[in-house]
């Protein structure tokens, strides 16, 4: 059994959370990770206040345990969408890419707990300056968005930063990886890439068979250029967009128009000419397809082994 604060704090089983993943996590994976006991997110990417709406009404429909909803800060409707999660009294919001300010008074005030995912220590103490209830400290092994801290680093230094909880991720995708991150001073975890495969993730076969196979050094970082690095599995499509990402001559439109909806295409489509296969540097390490239940229960021992276990070398 590992408790943590958090699992008081988020009302949850074990502190383990499955990370917003934009076109990955809808309410039937948030739920079944909920059922385990860990804290299932929907990620609301892109999407509209009525997409975001039903979605919460399914998982609500689908479990009466707490789930939490990531908020995309660079989504044209987030303002709508903020409304959205007073409305329906979300327990908890996660934010990403961006800076979440303005609305973190607001949700706290509704009685939300609001986590941000933070790439820096100045980003973690301005959210505890603003209300924040904990903080997600993600290193850039992750997929998708990162920034530029890796996780061994960051995570002891945002614990330093901060008296509010620290929640480590990037890079963490078994036990041995959960124990570490504790042993950094973080209260939990946030496992993206792991939970891609489950058997409730609603993507393309060819989305998890591409993460089952992938090696350690199978992702790549795109749109460094644009400002926004984009963690993916090597690809057709991100050999061909680093190539126009290099040739000066492409215009920053001309790129941002390449990568637009490309993660849509590897999710739904599967497909690897035209699709961005957002993953993270764990993927090498991850074999096996699991419901997300047996994910959890796997997480769980591991690390209890891993923390029981102690260091042979240690009398
Ligand atoms: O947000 C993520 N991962 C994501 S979002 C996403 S959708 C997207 N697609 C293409 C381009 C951009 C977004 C795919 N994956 N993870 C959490 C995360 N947040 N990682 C890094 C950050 C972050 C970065 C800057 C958080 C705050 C921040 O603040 C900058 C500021 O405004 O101060």
């Amino acid at each position: 059994m590992i408790k943590t604060p958090l699992c008081d704090l988020l009302n949850i089983e074990f502190p383990i959370l499955q990370g917003g993943m934009a076109w990955v996590s809808d309410a039937q994976l948030a739920a079944a990770v909920s059922n385990a006991g860990g804290l299932g997110i929907i990620s609301s990417m892109n999407a509209d206040e009525n997409w975001l709406r039903q979605e919460i009404h399914k998982v609500k429909s689908l479990t009466d345990k707490p789930f939490g909803i990531n908020v995309m800060l660079m989504n044209p409707h987030v303002d709508k969408i903020a409304q959205v999660l007073i409305e329906e009294k979300v327990p908890v919001i996660t934010t990403g890419a961006g800076n979440p300010g303005k609305f973190i008074k607001l949700w706290i005030a509704a009685g939300i707990k609001v986590i941000p995912v933070v790439p820096s220590t100045g980003l973690a103490r301005f959210a505890e300056r603003a209300g924040a209830t904990a903080v997600i400290a993600e290193g850039g092994e992750s997929g998708g968005h990162v920034g530029d801290m890796a996780t061994l680093p960051l995570v002891p230094q945002v614990c330093d930063a901060v008296s509010i909880p620290v929640i480590a991720a990037g890079g963490i995708g078994d036990g041995r990886g959960i124990a570490a991150a504790l042993m950094l001073g973080a209260v939990g975890v946030q496992l993206g890439t792991r939970f891609l495969v489950a058997d409730e993730t609603n993507i393309h076969e060819n989305y998890k068979d591409k993460i089952i196979k992938a090696k350690d050094i199978d992702t790549v970082l795109t749109g460094k250029s644009l400002g926004h690095p984009v963690r993916a599995l090597k690809t057709s499509f991100t050999r061909s967009f680093l190539k126009a990402e290099n040739d000066p001559s492409t215009p920053k439109e001309t790129l941002e128009e390449y990568g637009r909806g490309a993660l849509r295409i590897a999710a739904q489509e599967g497909d690897s000419q035209n699709g961005c296969f957002m993953a993270g540097q764990i993927s090498g390490l991850i074999k096996e397809k699991q419901s997300a239940k047996n994910i959890i229960l796997t997480l769980v021992k591991e690390t209890e082994t891993a923390l029981k276990g102690g260091l042979q070398w240690v009398k």
